[in-house]
């Protein structure tokens, strides 16, 4: 079960934010709307959510889940791939550390943005993504194995994060999109798949029993429910037009 999330609050420069989503640039008002909505959402999920202020000088800092891996023994920094998301690590620091006061640090040359990472129990996939290199990627493995956890790497080709494309949900339930469908590393997983058109979908997320879902994708919505969760939709359209997914914006523990 997890108690806690750490969400940002969007900054007016997130129009300025990475993206190769083609969808136009975000409006900041209505971003701010459904920020406060997933908060809401996760707040119904039983979390407490510690709210941090808005970093101008950040375009992307609201997508939090790219600069820490917290698992269930500790925290992980990470050093992002994107340059202009590296800066972001040091105004996280201080939140993490309210909670792990000694939490460990990926280093240049390695390259991590927690995107790329998909928890299953004490088992970590992490994606090697343009984000996410092999050096990044060992070292997160040896800090996970310091704390009795494992990691592997998984190639991927497509797509921006693993968890872009992959969800886990818990009871061997794995969302999968595009490249991931059919991927050697998740054959023992019931895949559900998500169509092209509902590829955003795939990154719904898991939270104590009750599964948050983008709004609007009406089939991958159905797929969960069948899969016998409680669902949750969350207006997500800011936020994908760069390249945010709902897992982004939060780092759950
Ligand atoms: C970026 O490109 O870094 C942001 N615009 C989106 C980050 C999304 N984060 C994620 O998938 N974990």
């Amino acid at each position: 079960m997890f108690k806690h999330a750490i969400v940002r609050k969007p900054c007016e420069a997130m129009v300025k934010g990475l993206s190769a989503a083609k969808l136009g640039k975000p409006d900041y008002k209505l971003a701010l709307e459904q920020h406060q909505d997933y908060v809401v959402a996760l707040r119904e999920c039983g979390l407490q959510v510690i709210e941090l202020e808005a970093l101008e000088n950040f375009p992307d800092s609201c997508f939090v889940e790219d600069v820490a891996l917290i698992t269930p023994k500790g925290a992980i920094l990470t050093h992002p791939g994107a340059p202009s998301r590296r800066g972001e690590v040091e105004f996280i620091e201080p939140a993490i550390k309210q909670f792990f006061p000694y939490p460990d640090y990926i280093d240049a040359p390695g390259h991590v943005e927690a995107g790329d990472i998909m928890m299953v129990g004490g088992q970590f996939y992490i994606g090697l993504s343009a984000r996410t290199n092999p050096q990044g990627a060992a070292q997160m493995i040896s800090l996970l194995n310091k704390q009795g956890l494992s990691g592997t790497m998984v190639n991927i080709s497509e797509l921006l994060h693993l968890k872009t494309g992959l969800s886990y949900l818990e009871n061997n339930n794995l969302l999968t999109f595009g490249e991931m469908h059919h991927h050697p590393d998740f054959s023992d997983y019931n895949r559900i798949k998500i169509t092209a058109e509902e590829s955003y979908a795939a990154n719904s997320v898991w939270i104590n029993g009750t599964v948050l879902v983008p709004k609007g994708f009406p089939k991958a919505l159905t797929a969960i429910k069948n899969l016998g969760y409680a669902t949750r939709e969350v207006a997500m359209s800011e936020f994908q037009k760069l390249d945010g997914g709902l897992s982004c914006l939060s780092l759950r523990f």
